[in-house]
């Protein structure tokens, strides 16, 4: 049938031996699996929450393909930051040009040397994982949503648990951040509510954190949103697998009522904490001695920035929308 094709379009002969070799390789590039992305939008709704807890322990079975899934894809991150201990809320280009990559089939974190995005399916409860390491600069989850039928009066929340999954004695400073993008192309925006400044903690491998954050409102028009959680190569290189389970973004009406905004302010002494409202309205409370902060009568449904303020320390502003309490709007001092 090539030779047939062959003569008919005018291949010469070379061609037509690397049309052959390309159609003898392409089964086996099926079977032992090669890189494959998937590019379903997730269209959100009300009742139609993205929801990925990683229990479909076949849907990765070969390294680096996605294919089986919906919306959701795993990048190694490389050369998007190339220091050590960077801030993850500030690796902001994107990343989909690094490698798409998953390691399929682990069971044990604590001996898989290799870094990016491991899928542990052995653990009594599975889960897709980020570790950073020289070459996994910034690994991350990418996630593709459509909102056009989430309607304008709600809320995108995203909530998902970071698990340490590493029981031996390292403990890296294993930061986690979650951002969105409006559109197909550009940089991310972080969304500061979100961050996790140390998922883990040295000989077990216990700690869940829970993480809530809420993006802005984005215009009627932007329909095309992409998430993004990465971790960045730790403090030292000293990294641990963390798990990105549990995830749910949802589209949903914010609370009426008045909610709270708290977190801690870290560094220095007592604190002062100044919140300003979209109309520049501006109130403000001091730390207590163990630096925690908290804001009561909220009104939910309003962006907010807050800065913080205390001798000797500086602090970026965080900007944050507010659907539901806050409790761990967290200020760490810049370096
Ligand atoms: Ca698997
Ligand atoms: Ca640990
Ligand atoms: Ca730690």
């Amino acid at each position: 049938m090539f030779g047939f094709i062959g003569k008919h379009i005018g291949l010469n002969l070379n061609f037509r031996v690397l049309f052959y070799i390309a159609a003898a390789l392409l089964p086996l590039a099926l079977v032992t699996g090669y890189v494959r992305a998937n590019n379903i939008r997730w269209y959100i709704s009300p009742s139609d929450p993205y929801i990925q807890t990683w229990s479909d322990t076949t849907a990765i079975t070969v390294d680096d393909d996605w294919s089986n899934f919906i919306a959701i894809n795993g990048y190694r991150g490389d050369d998007l930051t190339t220091g050590v201990g960077v801030d993850p809320q500030t690796v902001l280009a994107d990343g989909e040009s690094t490698p798409l990559m998953v390691i399929a089939n682990q069971a044990n974190p604590n001996n898989l040397a290799a870094a990016g995005v491991a899928e542990f399916d052995g653990l009594a409860n599975p889960t897709v994982a980020l570790k950073g390491s020289a070459t996994a600069d910034a690994p991350h989850l990418l996630i593709q949503l459509n909102k056009e039928s989430c309607p304008d009066t709600k809320f995108i929340t995203v909530s998902y648990n970071v698990r340490d999954l590493d029981s031996t004695r390292t403990d890296a400073l294993q930061q986690v951040a979650l951002q969105f993008r409006v559109g197909t192309t550009g940089n991310f925006t972080n969304v500061p509510g979100a961050f996790v400044y140390d998922a883990t903690e040295g000989s077990r491998a216990t700690r869940v954190t829970p993480v809530f954050g809420t993006l802005p409102h984005i215009p009627v028009s932007d329909n095309i949103i992409y998430l993004r959680i990465l971790t960045t190569n730790a403090a030292g290189g000293i990294n641990e697998w963390v798990g990105i389970d549990d995830i749910t973004i949802g589209c949903y009406a914010p609370t009426a009522s008045n909610v709270t905004v708290s977190g801690r302010v870290t560094g220095g002494g007592r604190a002062t904490v100044l919140m300003t409202d979209q109309e520049g309205n501006s109130r403000s409370v001091k730390t207590n001695s163990f630096g925690l902060y908290r804001f009561d009568d909220v009104p939910a449904g309003q962006t907010y920035t807050l800065n913080a303020y205390s001798k000797g320390s500086q602090y970026d502003p965080k900007v944050v929308t507010v659907a539901d309490s806050v409790t761990d709007l967290d200020f760490y001092p810049q370096p």
